[in-house]
């Protein structure tokens, strides 16, 4: 069981949240991406034997936390490393301003000469590079630090990482710049590799359970959903063994996030809350459990997909719509939170669509717009703008003409081509006729509108209500 090896060198692996850090350490120890990684609690821990100047050199790594709420844990572990991957990832500026923290941090609590290696991660991702290869060598430089860009996905430059810094040590012991006495190879780091070690087996054990369980508990609820209902539980609350079904799906969902499998548990929620909602009783908890362990682990973009399918829940199965557009509207939050902006601008749209529909004009229009000008960003999107510009002229036309008019200027001085979209012409037209009270011209524009290009149900009811304000309401205009 024990390999024989020259030095033993006690490692950190430090950096802001999401980083990668533990995606590095998974892929240096078992060269494999880890797919599924989430937010590590407290440290996790890992070794491996590397040949470094024809030594052998063990590597004793501590992968700790970026959250902030670990900090005082994972400070804890900082004393007697020789060495530290301070890792950022080049997609997020934030995490490069992070930086000097950290290696204030490493220099006081670990020891002044610990040898620090710079890391900028998910080098895979050049298209959201936000932290160019200058400046982080740069700062590198000027903060004495090694540097290097790395892929926890692809591999790239892993191995040399650790081994880079690894190397730096075994010089410096051998130019007599460092006491390998002194450095992380004492009985202290040994002892907390072998607690973790330990912890780390039970932890397994015990997991493998929690996960075998949260399967029963699945079989357990699907079982009880096919049971018959028959005509007494007709009579005495038919609805209960769906409630049964929830709460075998709520119990597996908690075993499974004891597994620490967060799809599974999810799921599990997720299967629960939906149950919930067909049978239109309160599910609140169930559901805001399974967004709760997602936003927690950091999976926004699960988060925001099961915000998604609550909100669609309500729209069709359960017709909520304004608890529909409180859902569509964390979706959306979510998303952009990942950046997954085509996803949040949908669901977002949806949040003005509702919005419109419940007489909350003012917001469906200025979600239109924001969106209209995000698409006038991009050459590909550019042409839906005219559509979100057309809605948010329609809500405006519920509200007010004058108000109406400014904003179609607006939108011709932000997007000049809308004046030759057909949407543009029939917005001008619609409103001719209403300063002239015209009831009939109104229909027939729209008729004529809609034998080129149908309208939805949206269109129909948000016209319907535009024409209905100029019969009652002709002061309006
Ligand atoms: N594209 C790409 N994604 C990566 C890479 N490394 C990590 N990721 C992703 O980044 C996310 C965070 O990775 P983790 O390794 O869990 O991040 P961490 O730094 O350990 O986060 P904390 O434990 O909170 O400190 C995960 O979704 C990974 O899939 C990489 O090299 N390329
Ligand atoms: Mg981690």
């Amino acid at each position: 069981m024990s390999e024989s090896y020259d030095y033993l060198f006690k490692f950190l692996v430090i950096g802001s949240a999401g980083t990668g850090k533990s995606c590095l350490l998974h892929q240096f120890i078992e060269s494999k991406f880890k797919e599924d990684s989430s937010h590590t609690i407290g440290v996790e821990f890992g070794s491996k034997v590397v040949p470094v100047s024809g030594k052998q050199v063990k590597l004793q790594i501590w992968d700790t936390a970026g959250q902030e709420r670990f900090k005082s844990v994972t400070r804890s572990y900082y004393r007697g490393a020789a060495g530290a991957l301070l890792v950022y990832d080049v997609t997020r500026r934030d995490s490069f301003n992070a930086l000097a923290n950290w290696l204030a941090d490493a220099r006081s609590l670990a020891s002044p000469n610990i040898v620090v290696l710079l890391v900028g991660n998910k080098s895979d991702l050049e298209s959201q590079r936000e932290v160019t290869f200058l400046e982080a060598s740069r700062f590198a430089q000027e903060n004495e630090l090694m540097f290097l860009e790395t892929s926890a996905k692809s591999g790239q430059n892993v191995v040399e990482a650790f081994s880079k810094c690894a190397k730096a040590i075994v010089t410096k012991i051998e130019s007599g710049e460092l006491d390998p006495d002194r450095i992380g190879s004492d009985s202290e780091a040994k002892g907390h590799a072998l607690i973790a070690e330990a912890r780390l087996n039970f932890e397994h054990q015990t997991m493998a359970d929690s996960e075998a369980k949260g399967h029963a508990l699945i079989a357990e609820a699907r079982a009880k959903l096919q049971k018959p209902s028959g005509l007494l539980s007709f009579f005495f609350g038919g609805s209960s063994k769906v409630e049964d079904a929830v709460e075998c799906y709520q119990r597996a969902g908690n075993m499974f996030k004891m597994a620490k499998k967060w799809n599974e548990a999810g799921k599990a929620f997720c299967e629960a809350a939906s149950l919930h909602a067909k049978a239109d009783s309160k599910h609140d908890a169930a559901t805001n459990y399974a967004i709760e362990i997602y936003t927690d682990m950091g999976r926004f973009t699960m988060a925001a997909r099961h915000h998604q399918s609550i909100a669609e829940i309500y729209e069709t199965e359960a017709p909520d719509l304004e608890a529909a557009t409180s859902h569509y509207e964390k979706a959306a939050d979510y998303f952009r939170g990942e950046e997954s902006n085509s996803s949040a601008n949908k669901c977002i749209l949806k949040v003005a669509q509702h919005a419109a529909q419940l007489a909350d004009y003012e917001k469906a229009i200025s979600i239109y717009e924001q969106v209209a000008a995000t698409s006038l960003e991009s050459s590909l999107l550019k042409y839906s703008a005219k559509e979100y510009f057309f809605r948010a002229g329609l809500c405006h036309l519920c509200v007010d003409m004058l108000n109406a008019q400014l904003a179609l200027d607006r939108y011709i001085q932000q997007y000049p081509a809308f004046q030759d979209a057909r949407e543009y012409k029939l917005l001008k037209v619609l409103m001719e006729h209403m300063e002239e009270q015209n009831v009939d011209g109104f229909t027939e524009a729209v008729k004529d509108y809609d034998s080129v290009s149908r309208f939805d149900q949206w269109y129909t009811t948000i016209l319907l209500r535009i024409k209905k304000s100029v019969q009652d309401n002709p002061d309006l205009c």
